[in-house]
This record gives structure tokens, sequence and C-alpha cells, in this order.
């Protein structure tokens, strides 16, 4: 049977009540956005896109202190100018910003809050490992015109739509508004986005997880034991050989387990116990924790439902672990376990 276009599904979604016009505009409007970005990042060095935003030796930083590269800062601005006018948007928030932005009194506003990392895992681009486009949407409280950072701290489990775009051999877009998981390849010959995978199931088991093992030694003690026994394999407690496979890139890592299950972990550790964690919780983790929830797996913080933490901060960072329920349910156990002796 011949795949369905994004186009189709969205309305399809529309005409049973599951969505309105207007996110389903928004939508098509990010997703146009990221075939910008895909051709973008298709020219390689022959876009003279690659290596460092800013001059030789005074490299752009964000707020986040992280050098941003060329493609970080295009797709920033992609994303920006593809949203600004398009009448669906009350705000917008970046990883690229330090502060949200409502939508200027010129363009017609709607009702909905666009938050992004227009290009996350960049560190990867110069050395051609897949990279992506993580999005979430809120909606924006009824009575605000005009969005601050604090209409946009709402938790997860408020998010009406939340996305990525993974620009690897194939560009694809995996998105849920709530009713399932479902993956889309970008059709290059026609620009569109064809569902090639409807109503993805996260298995529940994996052999395969997913984290920097350099940081092993700064991880907090109960991260240090569940990994010690996954690479204990049969002879020790999980009783079963685990595989490793680590990209740096959360959506490359995140998509492998969409695609095939496994468990995804980025955890506290002494380096990064200051902030909070490495990766952002309103723009990464939330909205992948959406993704992989509605595939029929789990998301937590190692003490906490990701979808639950009331943020903070706009930028509030957090320990992740994502992917097939009952791994993260192991891991989860690990860290209560080890608060209830402490
Ligand atoms: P590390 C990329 O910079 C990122 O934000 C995520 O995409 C990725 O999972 C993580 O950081 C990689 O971190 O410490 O392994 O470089």
């Amino acid at each position: 049977m011949k795949p369905i276009s994004l186009t189709r599904y969205l309305i399809e979604e529309q005409h049973a009540g599951r969505i309105n016009a207007d996110l389903r505009l928004l939508i098509e409007v990010v997703a146009r956005a990221c075939k910008t970005i895909s051709i973008a990042i298709g020219k390689g060095a022959l876009g003279g896109v690659l290596g460092d935003a800013g001059s030789p030796g005074a490299a752009s930083m964000n707020i986040q202190g992280e050098a941003q590269k060329k493609l970080d800062v295009l797709s920033n601005d992609i994303l920006l100018e593809a949203n600004a006018w398009g009448g669906h948007l009350a705000g917008l928030a970046s990883e690229e910003m330090d502060h949200s932005q409502p939508i200027p009194d010129a363009f017609q506003r709607g009702n909905y809050l666009l938050l992004f990392d227009p290009l996350d895992g960049s560190s990867n681009i110069d050395v051609n490992i897949s990279v992506g486009t993580i999005f979430s949407v809120l909606r924006c409280p009824d009575d605000v015109t005009a969005p601050g950072d604090e209409h946009f701290l709402q938790p997860g489990n408020t998010q009406v739509c939340a996305g990525y775009t993974t620009y690897g051999p194939s560009t694809m877009l995996v998105l849920t508004v709530g009713h399932g998981t479902h993956v889309f390849t970008l059709d290059r010959e026609i620009g569109s986005f064809m569902m090639t995978r409807r109503d993805v199931q996260v298995p529940a088991e994996t052999k395969e997880f997913a984290v920097n093992m350099s940081n092993q030694r700064f991880w907090e003690a109960p991260m240090q034991r569940y990994v010690d026994d996954l690479l204990q394999g049969k002879q020790g407690p999980r009783g079963k050989d685990f595989n490793m496979r680590w990209v740096a890139s959360m959506v490359a890592d995140v998509h492998r387990i969409i695609t095939r299950g496994g468990i995804f972990s980025y955890p506290l550790d002494s380096k990064c116990r200051d902030k909070g964690g490495k990766l952002r919780l309103m723009y990464e983790a939330n909205p992948m924790a959406f993704i992989i929830e509605q595939a029929g797996g789990a998301a937590s913080t190692g003490r906490q439902r990701m979808l639950d933490v009331q943020p903070t901060g706009l930028h509030q960072r957090v320990p992740v672990f994502l992917g097939s329920r009952d791994e993260v349910e192991q891991a989860v156990r690990y860290h209560r376990e080890h608060d209830a002796e402490s």
C-alpha cells in the first residue's frame, strides 16, 4: 500500500477531532523548516556551513556556554523565520536563545508555544555523523497574548505535540500528537514526508544500552551499580549479555531505540550535578519522553517520571533514562533502592 504523506496524516487526525487546523498547520510549518535544514546540512562543506560560528578566535557562544556551529545558528534562523509569520504561535523558545520570544505584533498570533533544539548533536556535524532537530508544542495559557519564559514552564504531560527530525542517510521525522508515535521519511523527489511506520512500539525488554562510559567515575553510586551489573552480562545479576552504543547525538541514539529498543541514559555525574544534569528538560528530554511513552516506552529522571517534572527554568537540565520500559524500570529500581538505603 502506498505510504500516506504527513499532510494526509495530519488532515486525518484533524477530521478525527484529535488536532485542530492551527496545530496541523503549525506542524506543517515545522516540517517544512526541517526540510530546509536537511538541504543545508546535506551540502556539507560545499555549502560553506561547517565549522564554528563567529570569527576565528572569537567563537560565538550560546546561553549554554557552548560554542555554536554555523549550522546551529542557521537552523535556528530557519525555524524562527518559518514560524514568525505562520500565525499559529503565541511565542517560541530555542536552545540557542537566552529567553523566549513572543510573536511580533506585526504578525498574527496563535494559541501555541513552540520550543526547539534546532540542531542537537551539532558537535558531530564536522565529522558527518547524524544530527537532528527536536521540538515540543505546548498550549499558550488562554489569558496570555505576549507569553514570557514563565508561560513555557509547563510539565511535559501538557505537551500537545512532540517530534524530532534526524538528518542521517535519510531524513526522517518522528512525531506524536498524543495518539501513537509515527515515522515519516523525506521523499526528496517530491519534497514530502511520507509515513513509513505507523504506531511504533518500542520492545519492553532490551540487550542494548547507550551511555557515555567515559563519565563512569563521575556517576552516582546507583548508576555505577546499574552499569556494573549490565557489564557482568550472563554471569551477573541481570543474567544476559548487553551491547553498548553511543553516538553522542541524542536524536540518533533515540532513533535507534525507537527503531529496535534499548535504553538511553545521560545520568547525573559530579561534573554536571550542580547544573542538574547535562540534557535540557524543555526541548530535549520532554519531547523525547512524550515520543517514547507514546511508543510504549518509559522516560524518567531516575527518580521521577520525566513528563511529571515541574519545570523551574527554560534551560533547566535533568538526568535522563528513556527507552524500553522494563529496562528503564530496572535503572529506576537501582536509584530507588539506593535512596531507600541512604
Ligand atoms: P557527550 C549533544 O551535544 C548532546 O546534547 C546530546 O545530543 C548527546 O546525547 C550528548 O550531548 C552527548 O554528550 O558528553 O557524550 O558529548
